[in-house]
């Protein structure tokens, strides 16, 4: 057995395959950096530990091929409005009905690559309604993910409890979607919210609030199965164009996390071997967003091609001459900002294939390194934890003006400018 193949070992078996793929395509140097990176710290198994924990989610975002999506939920919530808000042929549309039992058995229907199924309501007593809520039940059963519907002015009540207990129990990810909201008026909808969410046992904030029949937040809703499942957000970003550019950006700041949380690693200088990886794994993340195939190895050679690792060497040499930063959060804002510059240069690219020209990555570079410096200040001398850290750099990305300036970024919109 090699290094490797003992580092393999730790990976869920499902991944394996894939890791062992992305393995192959590093070059000769990157493979030994990343072995005597591992090999330096041998009595360190948390390290092998956390560096596989950081990365099974991202491997699966880049290679996972989970594409059907399940509505369930009581009758009459709205499921079948929300399926028609999702479906891209209008040839596939599913009925709609004010009274209860409007659909009374599943459908599905291709939005590309994201196949959404419409169910009958599960809530529904006597036995036509036990038969309905097999066939919801099962469709949920061969779903890859699940929209839970209720509705915001029934709320949650015993049944509706129970039937969150029972598909939760097929331990499916999941959104829950609170339907209607534009029947409840203004100053109520914090308690709506929060009544539903304390009847499920959830957080306020796990739940989002939408009007499926005019498509209020939508894009919320899918933005959320994204964040939940990373396997989804390649489909959801094939099927929706309109939101490429937060799938990717969300992307993004995922790999921008991991990364702060990878350069944590008792490093005496910070080591780009496992950033690499992980921008790789995030370009071929976004490639797959705007629909272009590309192999591990040809994200590697991309990211070396924006030379972002050279440049976060410079960056640190530059900075750790200014007294005052802590050497872990130096790691961490550099490790951060050049994973976000090659993210944001990787929708540049398969976008309208224009290449960042290396001034612009050099300003860019610099602009949020400062900007991670002066945020995670706050977090004090002590050095934080590794998943403190990584939420704390996912809050401040939420922040950081190329977030706020979407739509100028939008490279869609830019078109329709131009
Ligand atoms: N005000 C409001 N009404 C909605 C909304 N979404 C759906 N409805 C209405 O709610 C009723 C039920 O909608 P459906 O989409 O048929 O609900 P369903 O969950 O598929 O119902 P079943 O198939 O019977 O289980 C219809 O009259 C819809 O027009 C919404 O966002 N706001
Ligand atoms: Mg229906």
């Amino acid at each position: 057995m090699t290094l490797f193949d003992d580092i393999l070992a730790q990976f869920p078996p499902e991944v394996q395959a894939t890791v062992r793929m992305i393995w192959e395509a590093l070059g000769p140097t990157e493979k030994a950096g990343f072995l005597s990176l591992l090999s330096g710290f041998p009595t360190d198994a948390n390290l092998v530990r956390r560096l596989v924990k950081l990365t099974t989610a991202q491997i699966r975002q880049a290679f996972g091929q989970k594409h059907r999506v399940a509505i369930v939920g009581p009758a009459n919530v709205g499921k079948s409005t929300l399926y028609n808000q999702l479906v891209q042929n209008k040839g596939d549309l599913a009925r709609v009905g004010p009274l209860p039992g409007t659909t009374t058995a599943n459908q599905q229907a291709d939005a590309a690559l994201f196949t959404v199924v419409d169910t009958p309501g599960a809530d529904t007593v006597g036995s036509l309604g036990e038969s309905e809520k097999d066939l919801a039940l099962s469709a949920a059963g061969e779903a890859d993910f699940l929209v839970l519907v209720y509705d915001a002015i029934q709320g949650i009540k015993k049944t509706e409890h129970e039937l969150f207990n029972e598909l939760s129990s097929l331990k499916k990810p999941f959104v829950v979607v609170l339907n209607k909201i534009d029947l409840v008026p203004r100053k109520d909808l914090q308690s709506v919210i929060s009544s539903a969410a304390t009847n499920l046992g959830l957080k306020p904030d796990q739940i989002v609030p939408i009007a499926a029949k005019d498509g209020k937040n939508l894009g919320k809703v899918l933005l959320a199965v994204a964040a939940t499942e990373p396997e989804m957000v390649a489909a959801l970003g094939q099927a929706l164009p309109e939101y490429r550019w937060q799938l990717a950006w969300q992307t993004t700041v995922r790999a921008a996390s991991i990364s702060a949380a990878i350069a944590l690693a008792p490093l005496p200088l910070i080591d780009f071997v496992p950033l690499v990886i992980t921008q790789s794994i995030m370009v071929v993340s976004i490639a797959r967003i705007y629909n272009y195939k590309i192999t591990p190895q040809r994200a590697s050679e991309l990211v070396a091609t924006f030379g972002l690792g050279f440049l976060g060497r410079t960056i640190f040499q530059e900075l750790s001459k200014l007294e005052g930063l802590p050497g872990w959060l130096l790691s961490a804002a550099i490790a951060s900002s050049t994973t976000v510059v090659m993210g944001y240069a990787a929708v540049r690219w398969f976008d309208k294939g224009q290449k960042l020209s290396a001034d612009a990555i050099n300003k860019l570079t610099h602009e949020v390194t400062s900007y991670l410096l002066s945020t995670l200040k706050g977090l004090g001398k002590r050095k934080p934890g590794q998943k403190g850290l990584q939420q704390r750099v996912a809050q401040s990305l939420e922040n950081l003006p190329l977030a706020e300036s979407r739509p100028a970024h939008n490279l869609e919109t830019d078109e329709k400018n131009n």
